[in-house]
C-alpha cells in the first residue's frame, strides 16, 4: 500500500484530510517528546486553532529517546492519523500540524537554532514524569549519568533540561526573543517545576553568564502550568493496520485517542500563541483545583485499576470496569480522595465522567501501560491526598489499600519501572522491612518512620492476598 505522505494528501477519502493546507504552515512550536499524547492532544489543539485563525503555527517535534517515531513519520511527511474512539464507532482523520520530526540528540544543532529563533515562541514538552530526571526531593538530580554528562559539557545535551538550558542560553544571546514553555506532562505546577529544574541546571553549568541568563529567564521566559486530558493507548499493529484501511493508504505512526480532551493553561505567557481557548482549551489564573483533581482522581484511579486489575488477570481498563469490584472500587477511591480535593469543584459530575471514560468498549487502554514508572507517579497520585488526609484525622483506607496493592503488584510481576533495582532489594527484607523500603523508594521516608501507616499497609496488603480487589471494598 503507497505510504500517507503530502503527495497522497489528494487522495484521501472525504472528510479525512487536515483541517489546514501544511503547506500554509511554519515551525513556530518546537515540541520535545514526540510521543503518541502530543500527537492526539497539543498538536490536535493546534491544529484546530490554526484552522479558525491561521497564524502558521506549525510544530517541530522532537524525540527524546527512541528514533522509530522519527522513521515512522519522516517518510510521511510528519502526516500521521488520529482515531477518536467512541463506543457508537471510530474517527479517522489525517492531521497535519508537524513540520519537522527530528530527533533531538542526532539533530541537536537544529533544536538549538529553533529554541533560538524568534519566529518560535512556544515550547511544548511531553517527556512523562521521569523525563525531568529529578531527585527525590524534587531537584534536579545532579547524579543522574545523563544530567552529569550534559553539565560536564557532552557535545550535545541529552536531556530535556539540559536542551532547554542550552538553548534559552544560545536564545538570549542571539534574538533574545521571550518564550513561553509549555509543560504537558502529568505533574502538579508542572511549569514551575521545569522553571525551578532549569535553574538549577544553569545554576550548577558553572557558565560564566549564567547570572545573566537567570535574569533574562526571569524577564523574558515564561512557564504556565498546564492540564493535559486524554486517554491515549500505545498503538498497536491491528490500530495501525484499520487506520490504513479508513485512510487507503499506509500510516504507520496512526495513534488512537479517546474523543475526550482536556487543556486547562495557566495565563502567563510570555509571546504569542495559537487561539487554543477557542479549540476548548481553558486559560485560568491558577490551573492547581483542576491539576489536583486530574492527577488524584483520573490517573489515581488509573494506577489504582492497573494493580488491582493485573493480579485479577485483566488486560483493559475497561476490563477492569466490567468486574464486579471494578466501579465500586473506583466510587470508593473517589469518594476518600475527595476529601483531599479544594472546595467548588464538581467532583460527582467529574467521577461520573471517569466512569463512563474508562468503561468505553471502544478503547483497548492497557493496564501494563499504566503500570509502567509507577513508582514515579504514585508520589504525586497517592501520596499527596494521603498525607493531607491523615492530617486531617482520617485514616486514608483506600489509599492505604491501594499502596498495598501497588506493593502487591511490584511482588508479583515484572517491572518496567526506573526504580525496579530498588524494589526488588526491599523485597529482600522481613517483617516491616519491605514496606517501609517501598515507602522510602516512593521518596516517602515520613511514611516509611509511621508506625502506624506501616501496619495498617500490611494488613491490606494479606487482605489483598486472602480476598483480591474486594478487600478495598
Ligand atoms: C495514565 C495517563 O499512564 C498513565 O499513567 O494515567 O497516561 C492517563 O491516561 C492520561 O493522563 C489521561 O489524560
Amino acid at each position: 500500500m503507497t505510504r500517507l505522505s503530502y503527495a497522497t494528501l489528494g487522495a484521501l477519502p472525504a472528510g479525512t484530510g487536515p483541517l489546514v493546507d501544511p503547506g500554509t504552515l511554519r515551525t513556530r512550536i518546537v515540541h520535545l517528546g514526540l510521543g503518541a499524547f502530543h500527537r492526539a492532544h497539543q498538536a490536535v489543539h493546534t491544529e484546530q486553532a490554526e484552522a479558525l485563525h491561521g497564524g502558521g503555527w506549525g510544530i517541530a517535534g522532537f524525540s527524546q529517546r527512541g528514533r522509530s517515531v522519527v522513521g515512522q513519520l519522516a517518510p510521511q511527511d510528519g502526516l500521521y492519523s488520529l482515531t477518536l474512539r467512541a463506543p457508537e464507532g471510530p474517527r479517522t482523520r489525517v492531521v497535519g500540524q508537524l513540520t519537522e520530526v527530528r530527533h533531538a540528540v542526532d539533530d541537536a544543532a537544529r533544536l538549538r537554532e529553533l529554541l533560538a529563533s524568534p519566529d518560535v515562541t512556544v515550547v511544548t514538552t511531553t517527556v512523562t514524569e521521569k523525563g525531568y530526571r529529578r531527585a527525590a526531593d524534587g531537584s534536579l538530580d545532579t547524579r543522574d549519568p545523563l544530567v552529569a554528562a550534559d553539565l560536564a559539557g557532552a557535545p550535545v545535551p541529552a536531556t530535556v533540561v539540559g536542551q532547554l538550558a542550552h538553548g534559552l542560553r544560545t536564545r538570549r544571546i542571539t534574538s533574545g526573543a521571550p518564550l513561553s514553555v509549555v509543560p504537558c506532562d502529568n505533574m502538579a505546577d508542572n511549569g514551575a517545576v521545569v522553571a525551578r529544574l532549569v535553574g538549577e541546571y544553569v545554576e550548577a553549568s558553572g557558565w560564566a553568564d549564567r547570572d545573566a541568563l537567570l535574569m533574562w529567564i526571569q524577564d523574558a521566559v515564561a512557564f504556565p502550568s498546564t492540564v493535559v486530558d486524554r486517554i491515549v493507548p500505545a498503538t498497536t499493529a491491528a490500530d495501525r493496520d484499520a487506520a490504513s484501511a479508513v485512510l487507503g493508504v499506509r500510516d504507520e505512526s496512526a495513534v488512537i485517542g479517546e474523543p475526550f480532551t482536556q487543556w486547562v493553561l495557566q495565563d502567563t505567557f510570555a509571546a504569542d500563541r495559537p487561539r487554543w481557548e477557542d479549540t476548548g482549551a481553558l486559560f485560568v489564573p491558577d490551573v492547581a483545583p483542576y491539576q489536583v483533581m486530574k492527577l488524584r482522581l483520573l490517573n489515581g484511579a488509573h494506577t489504582l485499576l492497573s494493580c488491582l486489575g493485573i493480579a485479577d488477570g485483566r488486560e483493559s481498563v475497561a476490563d477492569a470496569m466490567t468486574a464486579p469490584w471494578g466501579e465500586p472500587v473506583l466510587r470508593a477511591y473517589a469518594a476518600e480522595v475527595a476529601g483531599s480535593l479544594p472546595a467548588g469543584l464538581d467532583v460527582e459530575g467529574y467521577v461520573d465522567g471517569l466512569v463512563l471514560r474508562f468503561s468505553n468498549p471502544a478503547m483497548r487502554h492497557l493496564l501494563r501501560q499504566i503500570a509502567t514508572d509507577s513508582s514515579q507517579k504514585i508520589p504525586e497520585r497517592w501520596l499527596a491526598p494521603l498525607r493531607e488526609i491523615r492530617v486531617a484525622g482520617r485514616p486514608g483506607t483506600v489509599l492505604t489499600g491501594a499502596l498495598a496493592a501497588w506493593m502487591r503488584h511490584t511482588r508479583d510481576q515484572s517491572l518496567d519501572d526506573p526504580a525496579a533495582d530498588r524494589i526488588r532489594a526491599a523485597w529482600t527484607g522481613s517483617g516491616d522491612e519491605p514496606v517501609r523500603g517501598l515507602l522510602a523508594v516512593l521518596g516517602a521516608r515520613d511514611l516509611a518512620d509511621d508506625d502506624a501507616l506501616v501496619t495498617a499497609v500490611r494488613e491490606r496488603l494479606s487482605a489483598l492476598d486472602a480476598d483480591g480487589p474486594n478487600a478495598l471494598l
